[in-house]
């Protein structure tokens, strides 16, 4: 009877953690937003071999924006500019010709250039402006991922 119960909180656990994951985007590769004027916008930073590097803006859209915003926790972008909108970052330019149906849950899962290749400098750095925080997602991220 114990042993049965232990199993179902078990069963249930990981259905929770199964369904939080598709549903807010929750993945492996480590994206942050960089010198915005809070934490739902900035400049898109992704690590790599434990470097952050920048995304190019060639082929940057809404759509590769929303696959970004959900990877932090938020419902979607409403805007995805380009040309170093929140600043030039510096080092690595990690990914370029992103090219997300936006139905993604991770940038990895989109087509886009191979990490490093790219024909770019950092006045071309991706942003992102998020909105819709999913306050479930971020306590998720906070538990899971972050710490
Ligand atoms: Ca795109
Ligand atoms: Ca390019």
């Amino acid at each position: 009877m114990e042993g049965k119960r232990f199993e179902d909180i078990v069963r249930i656990l990981i259905y929770v953690q199964l369904f939080l994951t598709s549903v807010c985007g929750a993945e492996y590769l480590d994206v942050r937003l960089v010198n915005g004027s809070n934490n739902a916008s900035g400049r898109v930073e992704v690590s790599y071999n434990g470097t952050w590097g920048t995304v190019c803006d060639d082929g940057w859209d809404l759509n590769d924006a929303n696959v970004v915003c959900k990877m932090l926790g938020f419902f979607d972008a409403s805007s995805a500019p380009g040309m170093a909108a929140y600043g030039a970052g510096y080092g690595e330019i990690h990914l370029d010709e992103v090219d997300c149906t936006g139905s993604e849950s991770s940038l990895e899962d989109c087509i886009k250039s191979e990490f490093g290749v790219h024909n770019c400098d950092h006045s071309e750095d991706a942003g992102v402006t998020c909105r819709g925080t999913m306050t479930v997602c971020l306590i998720f991220f906070n538990s899971t991922y972050r710490y």
